[in-house]
């Protein structure tokens, strides 16, 4: 049966589609093969550009603009009965370095698009409806990840972030505030759970980001859960000298060391199954010059597994490997992001099939092996992911695509989920 069929209608493709089109000049780069893709990373302002044009849309269909202490922005449709818990619908606006025109922007979009929709199709909710933006979900340019949905779910103290720096100098603290000051016209709320009331539900569109519906012919991606993901920061300190004169014997080359280190954490995290990942793609050396041995080199971890046993027993390992491969430098190895595997809940899975068979869509259960803000939502109150192919299943790339009429079978989707979650 099909919740709210005139609304499921009133969603545009077109519209859905011009409104990432815009999005996408914010930032917009060309990848190696002619793709264009964004470069528009969390707190620069470009991101407080893209917001204030999501916030223009938001409000002339009505729906009512906020933002808490983390930056995270939430445009509210007002439900039958307002002081009922909300919905809650969204994702990052945020992008990788090289990144695509979807990730995390079209779930933003797609609840928006999904919420017009209602609003135009007349479709009174019981409860209210708010689209989230969350803050820095990819953790590119500040570490960790999702510190929006991180906040806003208690998970951490964001204090313990004021010091983070990017690349070049400027820490999350400045930023952070040079956004709410560029934002001071908007409403300000309360931290989340700390502050505010428990979301009544939470769904999350995203692309896939992997090749599985799109090598299956599936529509519709039924996200059932989220691998758990761990990051460690490794600093290694030894001591530059001339590339002429300084004896091997003696060096504290920190490439050197590096080597040695990644060469151990390879034997660490063998996985001959293939379900595990361990990336090293973050790597800051300095002085960084040819003929000067490197004195430090700064290098980032990313290890995810499904499985909370191995995720805990390889992880905790880390530091143990990398000090026991160092011969001559000082370490220092920091966990900086610890993300728990999740299972989304039956009753939001649930719908979402519903949603997809009512409209003829095909669908298919799957895990995400990419985390998402979803994931630090679980605890606080039903939630899932709605999915949609991915070419080639690239992603993290400017080469990132999905057709308008892919997205807007997810908006569709969305919709109707919506819809359902918000009159129950
Ligand atoms: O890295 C991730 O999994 C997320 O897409 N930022
Ligand atoms: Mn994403
Ligand atoms: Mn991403
Ligand atoms: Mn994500």
């Amino acid at each position: 049966r099909t919740v709210a069929p005139n609304a499921v209608a009133a969603v545009s493709e077109a519209r859905q589609w011009d409104r990432l089109m815009k999005l996408a000049q914010l930032g917009a780069i060309t990848g190696a093969d002619g793709s264009p893709g964004v470069n528009r990373q969390a707190l620069t302002p470009l991101d407080r550009t893209a917001r204030r044009l999501v916030v223009g849309w938001a409000e002339a269909i009505g729906l009512t603009a906020s933002v808490d202490m983390l930056g995270n922005l939430f445009l509210r449709h007002e439900g039958t009965e307002p002081g009922a818990a909300p919905v809650l619908s969204g994702s990052h606006m945020d992008s990788q370095p090289a990144g695509g025109r979807f990730d995390g922007i079209w779930g933003v979009i797609a609840a928006l698009e999904a919420v017009q929709a209602l609003r135009e199709a007349g479709i009174a909710t019981k409860r209210p409806i708010e689209v989230v933006a969350w803050t820095n979900e990819e953790g590119s340019r500040f570490a960790p990840g999702c510190m929006g949905s991180m906040a806003f779910a208690g998970h951490s103290a964001p204090d313990t972030w004021d010091a983070v720096t990017d690349g070049e100098g400027m820490t999350f603290g400045a930023e952070l505030r040079a956004l709410l000051d560029s934002e001071a016209d908007l409403p300000r709320r309360g931290l989340g759970v700390v502050d505010g009331p428990k979301p009544h539900a939470y769904v999350e569109a995203h692309i896939e980001q992997g090749p599985i519906l799109e090598d299956e012919g599936i529509d519709i991606g039924v996200v059932t859960g989220i691998q758990g993901s761990r990051w460690f920061l490794v600093e290694l300190t030894g001591e530059s000298a001339h590339a002429g004169t300084s004896p091997v014997s003696t060096r504290r080359d920190a490439v050197q060391d590096m080597v040695r280190a990644i060469n151990a954490l390879n034997a660490l995290m063998e996985d001959p199954t293939d379900v595990l990942r361990f990336t090293v793609a973050r790597i800051e050396v300095a002085p960084n010059s040819s003929n000067s041995v490197a004195e430090t080199v700064r290098f980032t971890i990313d290890f995810r597994h499904p499985d909370a046993a191995v995720l805990t027993a390889r992880g905790d390992a880390i530091e143990a490997t990398v000090k026991a491969a160092v011969k001559n430098c000082g370490v220092a190895v920091t966990e900086r992001f610890h993300a728990l595997p999740v299972a989304f809940a039956p009753e939001v899975t649930g719908a979402i099939e519903r949603a997809a068979a009512a409209q003829g869509l095909s669908a298919e259960r799957m895990p995400s092996g990419a985390f998402h803000d979803a994931q630090f939502m679980v605890p606080l109150c039903p939630s899932g992911m709605i999915f949609v192919p991915s070419r080639r299943g690239i992603s993290h790339n400017p080469a990132e695509y999905s057709s308008p009429e892919q997205l807007a079978k997810g908006a569709r989707v969305l919709a109707q989920v919506l819809a359902e979650l918000a009159n129950s």
